[in-house]
């Protein structure tokens, strides 16, 4: 009754906003879920300072020690609202079929029915923040603008960070420009005078729900991270792929990096690896002993969009504009320029509270003698050791802007994006597959990145060591059925072919081969940099490698070993073809393709047969 929409008050506009469809759709989510207040944010640095204000005064935010992590925060989430909610999340299309196997479905009238009640007053006793961002650079012909509804000041800060957020985006959007709608609750409303009992509302129930037909949004019950921030997976890679499709290009869930060598030519390489296989340690590496004068600078460390151009190429931007990274297991080895771009300005969420106001997990270093966990107990390396309790959740995570990143590219933000020459996909494979292999042409690219597979971690799944297919590292992020989308992926390097362009490389690789011992062999962090090098060798033609049933590999003289102590019997353990596992992989691709048999491409079960027939020769 107290909702400004139900008293006919306004929603108050301010001024700038002139996008008649975008001030009715307000209109309509207000009086649905009836906050006490609108808030449309302007994405100032005043406005972020304040909201902070507000969260250190809720008790949701702990301002760490100013001098030692400046202008940086500590939040702590209810321990039921730690990650991404696979089995909540629903791509709703009209027809099953286009949501395919992957994903779960529900009938979009169903759905609807199913979030009004649940929508209806969700936000009373709270404020909505209209977040106006764009997801790539403002006015870049690449990005594409989106508007978050949310109850959380926690989402909005975020969303401050992790994208172009605020008032400019309405000059691109103008009177009928178009955005996506994204409308985002804790679920956790306040009766008139009620006071959050928590410091982190959520509620049980959750619902992370995309309608691709309508390129709409709604989020349900969570505040944390892709269930809340729905630039990023819900926008960036469920919608976007459904946009890539029917407009010709492509969502990844892929990093950019530059790579520029000692004489200066410059490099653009786009690599897609599933969750927690140490995407931005590669977007921020830093390259090895032996390699001076070459340098790696981060476009992105998550999300790719890439739109071919006229003349055959392809050009990338990232549409993000922070990190979302994990913090545990960084540290100023495995990647010292994460550590920097963590000095100050930073929202960590579920890492420990040191007893100087500072943070830590497990893997930054030395463990401090006592801290605060992140459910708010007392930790002690005794504790940890008598009890295994974690000082930082595994999915602990820090919000930082790409500008605190010392590798930043100095294209990061161009509007035209950068120019992609190859594309790498990676699992965590203990066994099975090579350290590096090129395609010999774009479908058996397609084919490595349709049957990637990664071997789950016990921090993300609970059970380790089983190999989970992850077709493009793109399982929990498809907007649509998958096999369209890798017939959309064998339609553009048709028509990339047609305009004569060179296409780019395609490389799959596996820094997480075990030996005997069943350790890594493969070092990796910045030694991958060798790789990296043969990639480029391989673009100018510079290296002939040695074919074999799946691909090309570097013979063990071309990799550049100044610095590194690696023999050639190593390099064979992270290179071998092992012909029996290899026939024991083609039928975990078969058991795939059954699952995914609704549209799959001719070309990919040709693409499977050669490879059988070569490894039979
Ligand atoms: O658990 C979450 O909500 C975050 S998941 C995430 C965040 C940043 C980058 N990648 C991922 C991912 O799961 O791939
Ligand atoms: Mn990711």
């Amino acid at each position: 009754m107290n909702s400004p929409a139900m008293q006919g008050l306004a929603i108050n506009a301010p001024a700038h906003v002139k996008n008649a469809k975008l001030v009715a759709w307000v209109a309509d989510m207000a009086a649905l879920c009836k906050p006490d207040s609108i808030y449309w944010c302007d994405g100032s640095d005043d406005e972020y300072r304040r909201l902070c204000d507000q969260l250190v005064a809720a008790g949701t935010f702990k301002r760490l020690n100013p001098v030692k992590r400046p202008n940086s925060f500590l939040a702590v989430t209810d321990p039921s609202d730690v990650a991404r909610v696979e089995d909540r999340t629903y791509i709703c299309s009209s027809k099953k079929e286009d949501a395919g196997p992957t994903n779960n479905w529900m009938d979009p009238a169903e759905m609807r029915a199913t979030l009004n009640p649940l929508f209806d007053g969700c936000m009373k006793g709270r404020t909505m923040y209209v977040v106006p961002f764009s997801m790539g650079p403002l006015g870049s012909p690449i990005a594409h603008i989106g508007i978050e509804l949310s109850d959380s000041p926690y989402v909005a800060v975020n969303m401050k960070i992790m994208t172009r957020m605020g008032k400019g985006v309405y000059d691109v959007l103008g009177v009928d420009g178009e955005f996506v709608p994204c409308v985002h609750t804790v679920g956790a409303p306040l009766a008139a005078g009620q006071k959050d009992a928590t410091a982190w509302p959520c509620n049980k129930t959750k619902y992370i729900v995309h309608y691709p037909e309508t390129r709409e949004i709604w989020s349900y019950g969570s505040g944390y991270g892709g269930n809340a921030l729905l630039g990023k997976k819900c926008f960036a890679l469920r919608i976007a792929s459904t946009m890539g499709r029917d407009q010709g290009w492509l969502a990844e869930h892929m990093l950019i990096l530059g790579v520029t060598n000692p004489q200066g030519k410059k490099y653009h390489v786009a690599a897609a690896f599933p969750s927690a296989c140490g995407k931005t340690n590669f977007a921020m590496l830093i390259p090895p002993a032996g390699f001076d004068g070459w340098r790696v600078t981060t476009i992105g460390d998550d999300i790719a969009w890439v739109k071919p151009q006229a003349d055959g190429t392809l050009r990338a931007i990232n549409p993000e504009a922070g990190y979302f990274g994990v913090a545990p297991g960084t540290n100023t080895l495995t990647n010292p320029n994460c550590m920097a771009s963590l000095d100050k300005d930073v929202i960590f969420t579920n890492v420990a509270l040191t007893d100087d106001g500072d943070v830590w997990w497990e893997g930054m270093g030395d463990a401090p003698a006592h801290a605060i966990d992140w459910q708010g107990k007392d930790w002690t390396p005794q504790i940890a050791k008598e009890t295994g309790a974690k000082a930082a959740h595994p999915n602990a995570r820090f919000t930082v802007a790409a500008t605190n990143n010392p590798a930043l590219d100095p294209a990061w933000d161009d509007p035209k994006g950068v120019k992609i020459d190859a594309f790498i996909f990676g699992g965590r494979r203990s066994t099975t597959v090579p350290l590096v292999t090129e395609a010999r042409n774009w479908t058996e690219g397609v084919y490595m990145a349709a049957t990637m597979g990664s071997e789950t971690t016990a921090a993300a799944f609970g059970q380790q060591g089983v190999v989970r297919r992850d077709p493009f590292a793109m399982l929990p992020f498809m907007g649509y059925n998958m096999s369209d989308y890798f017939q959309h992926w064998l339609n553009l390097g048709k028509k990339l072919q047609a305009s004569g362009a060179k296409l780019p490389g395609i490389f799959c690789v596996n820094w997480f081969r075990k030996g005997d011992d069943g350790k890594f062999v493969w070092p990796g962090y910045g030694e991958n940099m060798r790789v990296l090098k043969w990639m480029i060798d391989r673009l100018e033609g510079q290296a002939r490698g040695t074919e074999h049933a799946f691909g090309v590999s570097p013979t063990y003289q071309e990799l550049n070993w100044t610095g590194l102590n690696f023999s050639a019997e190593q390099f064979n353990t992270v290179t071998s073809i092992d012909k029996a596992a290899w026939q024991a992989e083609l039928k975990l691709h078969e058991e795939l393709f059954q699952q995914l048999a609704y549209h799959l491409p001719a070309e990919l079960t040709a693409t499977k047969a050669q490879i059988e027939q070569r490894l039979a020769a």
